[in-house]
């Protein structure tokens, strides 16, 4: 029998298939390849990946990167890259060490294979699909349970294909093209969604620029964004000395998706986000000669050697404005190695930027936090409101073409005025392996070796049983795109990561400050905590901390009007319930500090999922919609406690 031409979300998909029916089933569970972690969450993955007692990894590649708690003030950060390292050699994990770059970038260089899966504890984990790969975020626990061998589970995709025509004019660049894409559809509404980028104008991105496209998918809230595998992925893995890495995967003549969106790449015009969301997209043309006080240039989605060497060439011979500051953090020890080699490195330290460590840095909030009331543009991938570390800077997010253009006059200059060349795919990257550890014993691990737990490394909470009924208390009300980095907070807060006791004192810092004390509180006297919120609820992060914490802190429900992916899942793993308003405006009947009565909680998670709550206001509708194997995780408290 022929079969049906497939795209290439179907035919990565199909072949690691192992549980469900896409043609019926709401769910599936797919094979996992690779997987990746990075020191923040990988922590708490690989604790919990220890208490599933397997002697070492079963994926074909799993590799522990460290790039976000590298700045080591105080011994936190130190004793988790050692317990991390100590963990990679006796369970057979590639071991990334803290400077050797961003992991997402050295995942593309060294690791991602077209046509594979990877799972990864980080919400960029979908950087992949610009080689052919489909890469998703998830939890930690997820991760853990991967490694383990275990499927991961993903609702069953609806595929829009994003049709690219035409070339980009000079000056704009693959930025410019995800931030056309979230003006269309936005950072919610995009739940289920794969976003697949075919069309003749595929053929002119780079592999690097198309990992920029798919790396910020993220932020529309789909599960994963991916590229076909084609010549270009091909000469990048030659490049790169893993020619026997490439397999051709493009779309079949006739593959069918569920909806499609056309880009004329000539057309797209440079872009910027506007604070605080990577929803709130603008022309660059229309913020033309805003003061800027900060220029960061780098993190997980522009930080390749494209970018940089771009940024080079704008600023080469000149100096930027005395009234801005600039910063520029690499992706890898490759794309550093090549800028030193071609004199860019010379260009930009002349040019007076301050080049920074090849970590994540001042994306995360970690240093160079603006000063207050700054404009500050980044080639970053979130400008949520504080992350930067001040919480009165504006933030927009921009492409290194319009951020080296602004630095030049300290004010938001078009990229398209004074363009430079196109930086041509090198024929060959420099390769200097040596700091990934451990590639000899990945996949079988050193028997008897010792794993290091420096004090700053506590115990993974386990939850409990759901109860039947559950008198609660409404702990907060927030309202629409809470992020996690509204729940849980980053920056100065994320050298406890590893220590959940400690880091649950900062949940919701941002919005109430309180919220710790009262919940311990409302726990002591019997009473649940109940957190409310509006549309999509737990955008950004796939930090499991933003479920984890509140978990330890009694939480055991979410309702809102919408919850994104990866959050839902993180929610469940925990074992709290994500209920959704059945009629939305019943929001507004709930006020913070509410006793609520979630009787018959329990029956109502094992049967339809629809609960009555009686609050002071009148009884609501809410549900979780949930599938067997979710509801088996609630019942128990959570993916640890079932096991
Ligand atoms: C982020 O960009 O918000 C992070 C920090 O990389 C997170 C992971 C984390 O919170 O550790 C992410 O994107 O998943
Ligand atoms: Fe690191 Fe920023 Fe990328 Fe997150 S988004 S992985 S913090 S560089």
């Amino acid at each position: 029998m022929k079969q049906k031409p497939m795209n290439v979300v179907e035919k990565i998909l199909s072949a690691h298939l192992v549980e469900g029916d896409p043609a019926k089933d709401p769910e599936l569970g797919i094979r996992i390849d690779q997987t990746l972690t990075q020191d923040a969450t990988g922590t708490m993955a690989y604790l919990q990946f220890e208490s599933m007692d397997v002697p070492r990894v079963k994926t074909d590649l799993s590799v522990s990167y460290v790039d976000h708690n590298t700045v080591q003030i105080g011994f936190e950060n130190a004793d988790d890259h050692d317990f991390l390292q100590s963990i990679a050699k006796k369970y057979g994990i590639v071991y990334s060490k803290c400077g050797n770059g961003i992991c997402h970038q050295l995942h593309l260089e060294r690791f991602g294979k077209p046509g594979t899966t990877l799972l990864g504890s980080d919400s960029h984990t979908p950087t992949g699909g610009g080689i052919g790969q489909i890469a998703i975020g998830a939890g930690g626990i997820d991760i853990a349970v991967a490694m383990a061998g275990g499927a991961f589970h993903i609702p069953t995709p609806k595929v829009r294909a994003i049709v690219l025509k035409g070339k980009l004019r000079k000056g704009v660049s693959a930025k410019d093209v995800i931030l056309k894409v979230l003006e269309k559809f936005g950072t919610k509404g995009n739940v289920g969604w794969i976003f697949e980028y075919t069309g003749p104008g595929v053929a002119t991105l780079d592999v690097p620029s198309r990992a920029t496209i798919t790396n910020m998918g993220a932020e529309l809230g789909v599960t994963t964004s991916v590229f076909p595998s084609d010549a270009v992925t091909k000469q990048f893995l030659a490049a790169q000395g893993r020619a026997k890495d490439f397999v051709r995967i493009v779309a079949d003549k006739g593959a069918k998706y569920d909806d499609e969106f056309v880009v004329d790449l000539s057309k797209v015009e440079p872009m910027m986000a506007a604070p605080h969301s990577p929803g709130n997209v603008v022309t660059v043309k229309s913020k033309k000669g805003l003061k800027v006080n900060q220029i960061m240039i780098g993190s997980c989605t522009n930080s390749s050697y494209r970018d940089i060497r771009t940024v080079a060439l704008y600023l080469k011979g000149k100096h930027v404005a005395d009234d801005v500051e600039v910063g520029i953090a690499c992706g890898s020890r490759q794309v550093i190695n090549m800028l030193a080699k071609d004199g860019s490195l010379a260009i930009l330290h002349a040019a007076g930027c301050r080049m920074l460590e090849n970590a994540c840095g001042f994306c995360i909030g970690a240093h160079m936090s603006p000063r207050t009331g700054a404009v500050s543009l980044r080639t970053n991938n979130r400008n949520f409101e504080g992350r930067s570390g001040t919480k009165s800077a504006q933030v927009y997010l921009v492409s290194p073409e319009t951020a080296a253009a602004s630095a030049l006059t300290g004010k938001v200059e078009l990229p398209t005025k004074n363009p430079v060349a196109a930086v041509p795919s090198p024929k060959k990257f420099p390769i200097d392996d040596a700091m990934f550890l451990y590639r000899k014993t990945a996949g079988k691990g050193v028997k008897g070796a010792e794993i290091v737990r420096g004090p700053n490394i506590a115990q993974v909470p386990k939850g409990v049983p759901l109860a039947k009924d559950l008198s609660a208390v409404a702990a907060i009300k927030v309202g629409d795109k809470i992020t996690t980095d509204h729940i849980m907070p980053a920056g100065a807060r994320l050298k406890f990561r590893s220590n959940i006791p400690q880091y649950a004192k900062f949940v919701f810092e941002p919005c109430d400050a309180k919220f710790h004390d009262s919940c311990l509180a409302n726990k002591e006297k019997g009473l649940a905590n109940v957190i409310i919120a509006g549309e999509s609820y737990g955008q950004g992060s796939s930090r499991e901390h933003a479920a984890l914490c509140p978990m330890y802190l009694g939480v055991k429900a979410v309702v809102a009007k919408s919850v994104e992916r990866i959050h839902r899942a993180n929610l469940i793993n925990f074992g709290i319930v994500p209920f959704i308003f059945e009629n939305p405006k019943d929001y507004d009947k709930v006020a913070a500090g509410d006793k609520l009565e979630l009787k018959g909680i329990r029956a109502a998670v094992e049967g339809d999922g629809v609960l009555v709550v009686k609050g002071p206001k009148g009884e609501f509708k809410v549900k979780a919609s949930l599938s067997d194997r979710e509801k088996h995780l609630l019942l128990c408290g959570g993916l640890l406690a079932s096991l």
